[in-house]
């Protein structure tokens, strides 16, 4: 045991506060940031706090010094962005190594002598581990949900040379932190486990999540309790939360946290809620008195502060916690734990798990030939469908032949990360293929399901991949396979299962419950005697395995059974359903379906349950024949039915209600909402018919649309994954009605005015912007439109150089609204006079007549939506209505301002208000 395990178990420990927030008050500048050494290399270099390791690391060891005598027992190293890939941004990627073994040593050297001063508290230093700024889960580019900045492996690689130097400059624990993608964090953990292997310490990993909505989700989609599952294979010392809000805000997440994760408990909020500038104004009495209740109701092992909080704050802390016992951590779960952006248990109470099967090429002709013509949206609609039918778990199986079946793979497991409807659930990655398993392992955030290993090629590649699954935090398939083949009867079904079962359990460690024997569904009735018992022999497997092999699930193939019966779908679903009907009650408690089936085991007619009956549970020797002739004569009263029209497809219209009755803009707003592109079309021609203009749909229903996502996501009510889909059929409402709009503008009409648009550097979001760009050039304006990521030099320049009338910056983040002071200062110092138009998520009212508005004398306005730039640029080109405009925005300014004292005396924003400008989105 490590002296941090130990001493966890006595009282509660203190981690260290924000660094960035104590860099801050240093007013370092660029040369402090750059030393000497660094000074030839390009961009600028202030910000990149971890730099300062190597270029101030008298400003980083006074600052754990200050954490220490404040009565921190944890500090973390200044390494939260030290990775290739956040280095990268800086050009100085290639001193990771040396910036995170110096990081190790400050901070080690300052614990230590704290340590030497008190030897009865122990200081230690915890290794710090941050996203990055990729995002494994999703892709960068709107129109291209497949596409991923970063891959798993190549992350992998980047945490594991951090790690390996934070190792080595002696960190006592490895805390991966910030954690907004679960498959980031998935890969850090692979990466620790190999850094610790290679350099042979082995120190307590611990994990903390952030929450970016108020539904507690990650910014990837996943709940709380999906990402527990998701890291349950790692041996995690601590989890917990950091970041996301203020304590109060943070505490019912905590809470549910808690509730589940069988490990120490951590939680280190911000100070408090920024406030519209993006500060944090909470006091370090008001934040502990916030801790405290985490203290006082035992929620918690660990405590310590991120953005805002200084060694101040930290002070409060050894008061809080003095002769207070710490908490217990929970149980571990005693069941199968898989997730999607979901959790689902699987519990013996809880019956049985439906594996939706149609996501197969080699299982449908249709899925097939759609993944062949690359159709991937209609086979992302097979895989909807699915869950839409209750599939609780999707198998997807791209074994072709003529296909690249890992490259398939991966392309729609990226897509499907996409689709939040279907990413809510754990997904079987269904492959004979080893190097397409390991390659779909990469692409998943959830724990998943690999199908599957087996004995086939002996107990050596088993182990292996067992122990492959396992680093991977998967649960596995094994098939009742051996190196004698397929196991057909009971005796064998056991045997190989038994066998499986200890190597797994004793050998690799493997945790039972995410053991799931496949004991081989076979086909029945197909007029070979010897397979007449297949489906009593999986039966009677399946009740052994559950008695025998303590924690493991028996799942199959269902739809195998019936391969006799092809083109008589009753029969199948009938047989199917009799088949699970008697699994069931045995101990089968998943299995590979089609989660359309409709036939009820209590809804089959007496003298066709018996012929089934006869048959799967191999009752008389005719039973086969039996069952023909009854299939034939169903089929014959069925086809007769369909040719005098009787049968009504219910389902389908049942579906689709969304559409009935319903107006246009109604559809439209719940196409928008859920992300549906299918109706775009419909619904925007019969728009086309009703409204004047194609530019007023826009301004219109889609914007109303866009505008009620962006409340569902304020109010936590829909999370990010979601949105960006929304935002993906938004622009494709657009390119559906550009040429239109196109068309509409008159031929030859004056340009009503010229309009620079430019996403802020920093920053590339750009749906918005592209949004605003169409809206104004319906309305006759020439848009010149600089793109994303725009230097303030290179707006300065073009502005001159076009002779524009306006100028409209976009930004989505944070850090855009810094910019956007940024921008409006070089257009002041370049002695300009254009009017600036400020929109995008993050911008307010209030920030623009604080910041924005003082440091530049044209107009500056802040537009609420897209729909608002016509009627303002108009007024902004009529000198008259320019004037006016002006007296308006003046006056409103300082009541905002004025407004804003107030507030900051009573010194709380409400919590939706803040949330939604933090969270804002359009
Ligand atoms: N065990 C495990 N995994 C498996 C199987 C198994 N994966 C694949 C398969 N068997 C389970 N999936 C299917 C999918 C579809 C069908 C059968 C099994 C099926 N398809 C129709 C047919 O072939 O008649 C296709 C009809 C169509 O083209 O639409 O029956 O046993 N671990």
């Amino acid at each position: 045991m490590t002296a941090i395990e130990k001493w966890i178990q006595e009282r509660i420990l203190i981690l260290d506060g924000a660094m960035g927030t104590m860099i801050q008050q240093y007013s370092l500048t660029e040369d402090d940031f750059r030393g000497e050494r660094f000074a030839a290399i390009p961009g600028q270099m202030k910000g990149n706090n971890d730099l300062l390791c190597l270029t101030r690391p008298d400003v980083i060891q006074d600052i754990h010094r200050k954490y220490l005598a404040a009565g921190a027992d944890i500090i973390e190293t200044n390494t939260f962005n030290s990775t290739r890939i956040s280095m990268a941004d800086y050009h100085v990627q290639e001193y990771v190594r040396e910036i995170n073994i110096t990081a190790a040593r400050l901070a080690r050297q300052m614990a230590d002598e704290f340590t030497s001063l008190t030897p009865d508290k122990p200081r230690f230093v915890a290794g710090s581990v941050g996203p990055t700024n990729k995002t494994c889960s999703m892709s960068p580019d709107v129109n291209n949900p497949a596409f991923r900045a970063l891959t798993y492996d190549e992350l992998a690689d980047a945490y594991r040379e951090q790690m390996e130097a934070l190792l080595e400059g002696g960190v006592d624990a490895l805390l991966i932190e910030t954690i907004f993608d679960t498959l980031n964090a998935k890969a850090a953990i692979f990466a620790a486990e190999q850094a610790m292997e290679i350099t042979g310490v082995r120190v307590p990993l611990m994990l903390s999540v952030t929450v970016s909505d108020t539904g507690g989700r990650t910014l990837s989609g996943q709940t709380l309790e999906a990402f527990l599952a998701s890291i349950q294979h790692a041996d995690v010392f601590s989890v917990g939360l950091n970041c996301s809000f203020g304590a109060h805000q943070l505490k019912p997440f905590l809470e549910r946290m808690a509730a589940r994760a069988p490990y120490y408990i951590s939680a280190y909020p911000n100070a408090g809620l920024p406030n519209s500038l993006g500060k944090y104004d909470q006091t370090p009495a008001d934040m502990a008195r916030e801790m405290e209740e985490y203290v006082r109701e035992g929620l918690v092992n660990i405590i310590g502060g991120c953005c805002g909080t200084t060694d101040a704050y930290i002070a409060e802390y050894p008061a809080l916690i003095a002769g207070v016992v710490p908490r217990q951590p929970v149980a571990k779960p005693e069941f199968l734990c898989l997730s999607g952006l979901e959790l689902l248990e699987v519990k013996p109470e809880n019956n049985f798990v439906n594996v939706g099967e149609r996501c197969n090429v080699a299982g449908s002709r249709k899925f097939l030939r759609l993944i062949n013509e690359k159709k991937y949206d209609e086979a992302l609609g097979i895989a909807r469908r699915q869950v839409e039918d209750g599939a609780l778990v999707i198998d997807i199986n791209m074994d072709d032949g003529l296909l690249d079946a890992r490259a398939e793979m991966v392309t729609f497991l990226n897509l499907i990360a996409s689709e939040p409807e279907i990413a809510r659930v754990p997904v079987m990655i269904d492959s004979s293929k080893w190097d397409v398993i390991v390659a779909g392992l990469k692409c998943l955030q959830g724990k998943s399901i690999v199908n599957s290993i087996s004995l086939k090629e002996g107990e050596e590649v088993f182990l292996e991949h067992a122990r492959i699954i396992k680093r991977y935090g998967a649960a596995a398939v094994v098939m009742a396979f051996d190196e004698k083949g397929q196991a057909d009867t009971f005796e064998r079904k056991v045997e190989v299962c038994g066998r499986a079962y200890h190597l797994l359990v004793d050998k690799v460690g493997f945790n039972p419950h995410d053991i799931i024997f496949d004991p081989n569904v076979l086909a029945v009735a197909t007029g070979m005697e010897e397979h007449d018992n297949y489906a009593v022999d999986f039966i009677r497997a399946a009740g052994w395995i559950r008695k025998n092999l303590p924690g493991a699930h028996v799942s199959g193939g269902v739809s195998n059974l019936s391969f006799s019966f092809r083109g008589n779908n009753y029969i199948r679903e009938a047989m199917h359903a009799v088949f699970l009907y008697h699994a069931i009650r045995e101990g089968m408690d998943m299995g590979i379906v089609n989660p359309a089936a409709s036939v009820l085991y209590t809804d089959i007619p007496a003298d066709i349950l018996e012929c089934i009956e006869d048959v799967v549970l191999n009752r008389r020797p005719d039973a086969a024949e039996r069952l023909i002739e009854t299939a034939e004569r169903l089929k014959a009263e069925s086809d007769a039915a369909k040719a005098s029209g009787s049968e009504q497809p219910a389902a389908a219209s049942a579906r689709l209600a969304w559409r009935e009755g319903t107006s246009v803009e109604e559809r439209l707003k719940y196409a928008l909402t859920k992300g549906i592109g299918d109706y775009l079309e419909e619904d925007l021609a019969e728009a086309l018919r009703l409204y004047p203009k194609a530019v007023s749909i826009i301004e219109g229903p889609l914007m109303a649309g866009m505008n009620h996502v962006g409340d569902l996501f304020g109010a936590g009510k829909m999370f990010l994954p979601q949105v960006v889909k929304t935002a993906r059929t938004m622009k494709q409402a657009v390119a559906i009605l550009r040429p239109v709009i196109e068309s509409e503008k008159q031929a030859g009409a004056a340009s009503a005015g010229r309009v620079l648009l430019a996403t802020v550097k920093g920053d590339v979001h750009d749906i918005g912007k592209n949004i605003v760009s169409v809206v104004m050039a319906c309305n006759g304006y020439e848009i010149i439109d600089l793109g994303v990521m725009v230097p303030a030099e290179t707006i300065v320049q073009r502005a001159i150089e076009e002779k524009v009338d306006m100028i409209g910056l976009s930004g989505l983040i944070t850090p855009s609204l810094d910019e956007m002071v940024h921008v409006a200062v070089e257009l002041e110092k370049a002695g300009l006079d254009i009017p600036l138009l400020i929109g995008g998520a993050t911008t307010s009212p209030l920030h623009t007549a604080l910041k924005i508005a003082p440091v530049y004398h044209a107009p500056v306005v802040h537009l609420k939506d897209a729909a608002k730039n016509a009627t303002v640029a108009a007024r902004l080109m009529n000198p008259e209505a320019k004037r006016a405009l002006e007296e308006e925005l003046h006056d409103k300014y300082r009541h905002l301002c004025e407004k804003s004292q107030e507030r900051q005396m009573e010194a709380v924003v409400p919590l939706e208000e803040a949330q939604r400008k933090r969270l804002k989105l359009f």
